[in-house]
């Protein structure tokens, strides 16, 4: 067998036996339950486990948002190059391809660029809003008003809103139009609630916008007053009730008639001019006003951007140096369970399961948790796992492939062997995964983490992967002259 038991704390008897007093406690419930409605289980079972959780959370405060400054953009960009350092750093050792090398190079040339960028004179407007709210029609006019009437160079651009870019929320900060300075928000008339949250978002984001309500040439003029204060008050909610304008971007043409002198009438079809005279006065005062503000802003977030970049690449070498060590792991956890397959062990020394693949994985993403931590998140991770149901439905799974080849069902320890290998990768992969987008060391976000697990868990519930990975374990634990017979597991 090519795994060395290097870590003797995993195949002392306290390793793998979660695994074991679970799936002796399971084992024999799971079967009459189809895999739908584990899943149903899984689900009611994360939420009633949420809910249940005592709620020590402090009341949500309303998120104030500091007013950007050079000092902050300046800090963006540090943050920035430190990222790039590290990447750097990290590949220098390792047998590094070109692509990672320009790749570098790159960002280290963006950073270049956003320091510049610091001065800059010229701003940028996005005009968004869903669909044919009339962004094209707003864009082409302003690009000739704002153009013929200043001096400094601004650029317009439209972008049809879409929700999802606020509905996944990890990285909704990142979006579409974080690298504008100014966003004109164009709806028309009274809000409707996903226009709401999109800016409510906004200015949680801390991204500066206009609500600008187009089409008001369809209003009576004695309804436009009461919509007006309408949309006002919501903005109000959200402290923007200053940056409401109304417009008429291409008002519809009007049937005209006149009276001649002798009596008859004249039709005659007219097209009214535009009327957005508010904004463009609104538009040139905050670009006179807030041009440094908005600049050192869009820096900031640009920088964040580049950084999430410089981030994934990182991110992406570490996992290539993590897989391995994961595998390792589970080999060694499905020899010890295949070896001992002793059921009903005490939970509490399951802490210790994963502890030493834990402090390896945290090395590799910088976090160094001590032994003693790896335990405390092992524990965490295996309570997790449980709770989720995530062990029922594995086991239902595997102990299905395993009978399908009945030369190794028959070997005793086998379905421990394989469900401590596949738990011991979900645990391992679900690391790499927390990490990743992890910010603060100190403390595991249980919440992130349980999301994280269930998301790694369904993508390994895939059939077939499953299929070849106990062919895999079972090929690691069976001795030589078994071998051959996993390796023909049938496929179906
Ligand atoms: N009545 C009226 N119609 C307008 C006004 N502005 C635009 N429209 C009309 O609304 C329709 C859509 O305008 P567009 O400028 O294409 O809108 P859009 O948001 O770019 O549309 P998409 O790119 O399809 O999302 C066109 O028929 C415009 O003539 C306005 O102020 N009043
Ligand atoms: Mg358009």
């Amino acid at each position: 067998m090519a795994v060395k038991l290097q870590r003797p704390i995993l195949v002392g008897g306290i390793g793998l036996s979660l695994l074991l007093w679970l799936l002796d406690s399971v084992q024999h419930s799971v079967t009459e339950f189809g895999g739908t409605t584990m899943l149903g289980i899984m689900a009611a079972s994360l939420g009633v486990w949420l809910l249940k959780r005592p709620k020590c959370l402090p009341p949500q405060k309303a998120t104030i948002i500091p007013s950007p400054t050079k000092e902050a953009a300046e800090k963006a960009i540090a943050t920035l190059t430190t990222t790039i350092d590290q990447l750097a750093l990290e590949v220098e050792g390792i047998n590094k391809s070109e692509k990672i090398g320009n790749d570098i190079s790159e960002l280290r040339q963006k950073v270049t660029t956003l320091t510049q960028e610091l001065e800059r004179e010229e701003l940028s407007i996005v005009i968004t809003g869903n669909q044919g709210v009339g962004k094209t029609a707003l864009t082409e006019i302003l690009k000739s008003e704002l153009i013929s009437e200043n001096s400094q160079k601004i650029e317009v651009t439209d972008i049809t809103w879409e929700s999802e870019w606020i509905t996944k929320n990890e990285d909704a900060k990142v979006n579409p139009l974080s690298p504008y300075d100014l966003i004109l928000f164009v709806t028309t008339g009274d809000l409707i609630d996903s226009e709401f949250q999109a800016l409510s978002k906004l200015t949680t984001f801390g991204q500066r916008f206009i609500l600008v309500w187009n089409k008001q040439d369809l209003y009576l003029p004695d309804q436009k007053p009461q919509i007006f204060q309408k949309i006002k008050d919501t903005l109000s909610t959200i402290n923007s009730e200053e940056n409401l304008l109304g417009i008429s971007a291409q008002p519809s043409s009007i049937k005209v008639r006149k009276y001649q002198e002798d009596g008859n009438i004249q039709e005659s079809i007219e097209q009214p001019l535009p009327e957005i005279s508010g904004l463009t006065e609104k538009l040139n005062q905050v670009l006179e006003q807030e041009r440094e503000k908005l600049v050192w802003a869009t820096t900031t977030r640009k920088a964040e951007i580049v950084r999430l970049e410089a981030k994934n690449i990182l991110n992406q070498i570490r996992r290539e140096r993590a897989i391995p060590i994961i595998e390792q792991y589970q080999w060694i956890a499905a020899a010890a369970a295949f070896a001992n397959p002793v059921p009903a062990l005490d939970l509490l020394a399951t802490a210790a399961i994963n502890a030493q693949l834990i402090v390896d994985l945290s090395a590799i993403y910088e976090q160094k948790f001590s032994l003693e931590k790896g335990k405390e998140v092992g524990g965490t991770m295996a309570e997790l796992m449980l709770k989720l149901g995530l062990v029922e439905l594995s086991t239902k799974t595997l102990t299905t492939i395993l009978k399908s080849n009945s030369v190794t069902f028959v070997a005793g320890g086998a379905i421990q062997a394989v469900s401590a290998a596949y738990l011991t990768r979900v645990a391992g992969m679900s690391l790499v995964e927390y990490f990743a987008v992890q910010t603060d060391s100190n403390s595991v976000n249980i919440e992130k983490l349980g999301k994280i697990i269930q998301g790694v868990f369904s993508k390994t519930q895939e059939n077939n992967f499953l299929k070849s990975f106990v062919t895999q374990v079972m090929s690691h634990v069976l001795p030589q002259e078994k071998k051959l017979e996993v390796v023909s597991i049938p496929t179906e």
